[in-house]
C-alpha cells in the first residue's frame, strides 16, 4: 500500500481552528502531516513501503530527498511516518542541511514505554509536576486539551506506550467505570502511536468482585482474569497489557497464597495472550529479612529464570535498590538468559531534588548502558515526570530528562551531548542560530555536569539512601524512626562509625559482589580496584583510606561535597548570560529554582559532614566551607511535605 499525504493536505488539517475532540486527527500519518504543516517548510510525502527489507520493525523508517527538493519518508506503518516527521523536524530545526536528513532509523526496542504513578484520585506519587494530567473525573466526557500536546510530546521522541495508572494500583482501574475512562484516553493517545496500558492489582478479583482468593492456581480466579482482560479489549482493541508490582512494599502478589512469581506473571500472561498482550512483572521486590536489600532481587528472581511464559517481561529498576542518585547496575540484568527483561529508569526527580534542582539525566542513564548492553533488553520503561502544572514537567529544564528518556529508549547509544544539543536547540534557545557559542557551551556543560552535581553535593563516593524519611527531599543521615523497618533508615546504608563509613557488600561482607559477573566481582570486591564513584556502595572504607587524590577518605567527602556546591553556585552566572537567548517562560523559574538548588546543596553538605565528622572526628579540610548552623539545627529541620520552596534566605526559617 502506498499513500501520499501531501503538507498542502496538512495545511487544510491544520487550519480548522482550534481543534477540539471531533476534529484531532485520526491516524498516526494525519498527526505526522499536521506536525509538518506547523513545523516543517519544506514539502515532504509520506508513504507506507513494507517491502524495504532494511526496515526491520513497523516503527522504523527512512528519509530520503528527491531531486526536485521533495523529502519523503518511508515506514512500515504510520507511527513510523510519524518517527520519520519528527525526525525531519528535528534535523531542520538544528540547522541541519536538508542534504543530511537522509536515514535509515530503526529503534532499539519495540517497547518504549512511560509508567505513570498516576492514582485515581488525581495526586502522583513521586509527582512534582502538579496533579494527574489524566484528570480522571472529567473522563470519559471530557479530555484535557494538554493530553494531546503531551502525546505530540512523548510522539516527538519516539515513546510508543504508556502505563496509565500507579504500579501500587487500585483495584478500581479494571472496573467498568473506569475503564470507560481508559478507553477515552486509549482513543486519544493511539493517533500519536502510543498504546495504553495498565498497571493491575494482584488482588483484583477479590477487591472488585469479593472472590474468596486471588490465588493464581484457583481456577475461578483465573477465570476472573481471562472474563476482565476480554472486557478491557472490548474497550481498547488495541491494548498493550499490565505492569504488576507484586509482593513488594505491602502489594498484594502471588506470593500470599504460597505461589511464586512466575505462577502470578503467566496466569496473567494466560489471559493476555490471545489478544497479544504483554505481562511487565516488576523485580523491585525486597522484604524486611537480614539478607541485604541490594541482594533481594537477584535472590528472588533469577531461580525462576526459564519459567516464564513467553509474553511475561520483567521490568527491571536500572540500580539493586532504588533509583539512588548514582547506582551500580541491578546485577539482574544479562543473569537470566531465558527471560526477556526490560529497564525501568526513573525521570521524576524523586531523589535527585524533585523538581527544585535541575539535574540533566542523559549522563546517569548512559552510565548505565556502559554496563548494561542495549541489545540484551526487550524494552524500556521510564517513570514519567508530568503533571497538570503549567510546565508540565515541574522545572522547565525537567522536560530536558523527558526528551532524554525517549531519545535514549530510540537509540540507547546516542550521547548525553547529542541530546543536550538537540533539547536546547528544540525547546530552549528561542532562535539557536543566533546563541553566541559561549553561551551554548555553558549551557550545554552546565547541563552535562549537572547530574554528576547533584550526587557531589547529596551522596558521593556510592553514598545512598541517607535521605529525609517519606519525602526524600533533604538529607538525614541520622535518621532513625522507632519501630521502623531497619532497611528503611539511612544507617542501614551509610553504616558510618568509628573506624569508617559504607556498605561492606565485598566477599567479607554481605557478598552481593558474588551476584556480579566474575570480572566485575572482582573489581567491585577489591578497595583497590572498586570505582571510587561506588566505593562506599561496596566498602566500609577507613575514614584514613588513601584514594587516588592522595587524600584520605574524609578529606576527599568533604571535597565531593564542596565541588557539588561550587558546581550548583556556578550555573547561576551561566543562566544569567542564556538569559537573552532563552524562550518565553524559561528565565524566571529556572533562576529561582537555582536559587533553591544552591541552598539545598550547602544544607546537604554541612549537614551531612558535620554528622559524619562525628564519627571521622576528622576537621573539615582547608577549602571546605564552614557550616552556617549547626549540627542539632540541622537535625531539627522538618520540611513539609508537600512545599519545598520557601522566599526566606535562611534555611532554618524555611524547612523547620
Ligand atoms: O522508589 C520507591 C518509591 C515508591 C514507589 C516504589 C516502587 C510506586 O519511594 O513511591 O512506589 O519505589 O517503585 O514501587
Amino acid at each position: 500500500m502506498k499513500v501520499a499525504v501531501y503538507i498542502v493536505f496538512a495545511i487544510l488539517l491544520a487550519s480548522c481552528g482550534n481543534p477540539g475532540v471531533a476534529s484531532r486527527p485520526g491516524s498516526p500519518q494525519d498527526v505526522a502531516a499536521r506536525y509538518l504543516a506547523e513545523n516543517y517548510p519544506g514539502r515532504v510525502a509520506l508513504d507506507i513501503d513494507t517491502s524495504d527489507s532494511e526496515l526491520a520493525t513497523p516503527d522504523a523508517f527512512r528519509v530520503v530527498r528527491g531531486g526536485d527538493g521533495e523529502v519523503r519518508v518511508t515506514s512500515p506503518s504510520a507511527a513510523g511516518l510519524l518517527y520519520g516527521a519528527c525526525h525531519l523536524v528535528r534535523m531542520h530545526a538544528s540547522g541541519a542541511d536538508s542534504a543530511d536528513f537522509d536515514a535509515v532509523e530503526v529503534p532499539a526496542y519495540s517497547l518504549r514505554l512511560l509508567n505513570h504513578w498516576d492514582n485515581l484520585d488525581g495526586t502522583v506519587e513521586r509527582g512534582y509536576a502538579g496533579r494527574s494530567i489524566w484528570r480522571w473525573d472529567a473522563l470519559p466526557d471530557s479530555v484535557s486539551p494538554d493530553i494531546y500536546d503531551y502525546a505530540m510530546r512523548c510522539a516527538a521522541v519516539g515513546i510508543n506506550g504508556i502505563v496509565l495508572n500507579n504500579v501500587n494500583a487500585s483495584p478500581r482501574v479494571l472496573s467498568a467505570e473506569y475503564l470507560s475512562k481508559v478507553r477515552a484516553l486509549a482513543d486519544v493517545l493511539r493517533p500519536y502511536g502510543l498504546r495504553t496500558y495498565l498497571s493491575v492489582n494482584f488482588a483484583s478479583p477479590a477487591a472488585l468482585d469479593s472472590l474468596p482468593t486471588a490465588d493464581p492456581l484457583d481456577r475461578d480466579v483465573r477465570r476472573w482474569w481471562d472474563a476482565k482482560v476480554d472486557e478491557v479489549y472490548d474497550s481498547v482493541p488495541d491494548f498493550g497489557g499490565f505492569l504488576v508490582k507484586a509482593n513488594s512494599e505491602g502489594q498484594p502478589g502471588p506470593c500470599d497464597y504460597g505461589r511464586s512469581h512466575a505462577d502470578g506473571a503467566n496466569m496473567l500472561a494466560g489471559a493476555l495472550a490471545p489478544h497479544g498482550g504483554i505481562v511487565m512483572w516488576r523485580a523491585f521486590v525486597y522484604s524486611a529479612s537480614d539478607a541485604d536489600r541490594a541482594k533481594q532481587a537477584y535472590q528472588e528472581f533469577e531461580p525462576l529464570d526459564g519459567d516464564f511464559a513467553p509474553n511475561v517481561i520483567l521490568q527491571i529498576k536500572n540500580g539493586p535498590v532504588d533509583f539512588q542518585p548514582r547506582e551500580p547496575y541491578s546485577p539482574l540484568f544479562g543473569a537470566m538468559p531465558h527471560t526477556p527483561q526490560m529497564a525501568e529508569l526513573q525521570i521524576t526527580q524523586e531523589y535527585l531534588g524533585h523538581s527544585n534542582h535541575l539535574a540533566f539525566l542523559a549522563p546517569m542513564w548512559n552510565e548505565f548502558f556502559q554496563y548494561v548492553e542495549p541489545g540484551s533488553l526487550s524494552g524500556i520503561a521510564g517513570v514519567s515526570n508530568v503533571g497538570d502544572n503549567a510546565c508540565m514537567t515541574g522545572h522547565p529544564m525537567a522536560d530536558a530528562n523527558l526528551y532524554a528518556f525517549g531519545r535514549m529508549a530510540w537509540n540507547p547509544r546516542l550521547t548525553p551531548e547529542r541530546i543536550a544539543d538537540e533539547w536546547t536547540v528544540l525547546h530552549l534557545y528561542g532562535d539557536a542560530a543566533a546563541v553566541p557559542d559561549s553561551v551554548k557551551e555553558g549551557i550545554r556543560r552546565m547541563m552535562l555536569s549537572s547530574h554528576e552535581a547533584v550526587v557531589d553535593y547529596m551522596m558521593p563516593l556510592g553514598l545512598h539512601h541517607i535521605f529525609a524519611f517519606g519525602h526524600h527531599y533533604g538529607p538525614e543521615p541520622w535518621c532513625d524512626v522507632p519501630g521502623s523497618r531497619p532497611d528503611w533508615m539511612p544507617r542501614y546504608y551509610h553504616r558510618a562509625d568509628r573506624a569508617g563509613i559504607g556498605f561492606d557488600r565485598t566477599s567479607h561482607g554481605s557478598n552481593a559482589v558474588e551476584q556480579y559477573p566474575d570480572s566485575l566481582r572482582c573489581v567491585f570486591d577489591d578497595i583497590a580496584t572498586c570505582p571510587e564513584k561506588f566505593l562506599l556502595w561496596f566498602h566500609h572504607a577507613p575514614w584514613t583510606h588513601r584514594m587516588s587524590s592522595g587524600r584520605t577518605l574524609w578529606d576527599e567527602l568533604c571535597f565531593a561535597y564542596q565541588r557539588g556546591v561550587r558546581a550548583v553556585d556556578g550555573f547561576i552566572p551561566v543562566w544569567d548570560a542564556a538569559r537573552p537567548w532563552l524562550k518565553d517562560g524559561f528565565y524566571e523559574p529556572v533562576a529561582a529554582k537555582l536559587k533553591v538548588q544552591a541552598k539545598d546543596a550547602r544544607w546537604w553538605r554541612d549537614a551531612c559532614l558535620l554528622y559524619f565528622s562525628t564519627f571521622s572526628r576528622m576537621p573539615l579540610p582547608e577549602g571546605v566551607e564552614v557550616p552556617e548552623h549547626s549540627l542539632s539545627d540541622y537535625m531539627r529541620v522538618k520540611l513539609p511535605i508537600d512545599n519545598y520552596t520557601c522566599p526566606s534566605d535562611s534555611l532554618l526559617d524555611c524547612y523547620r
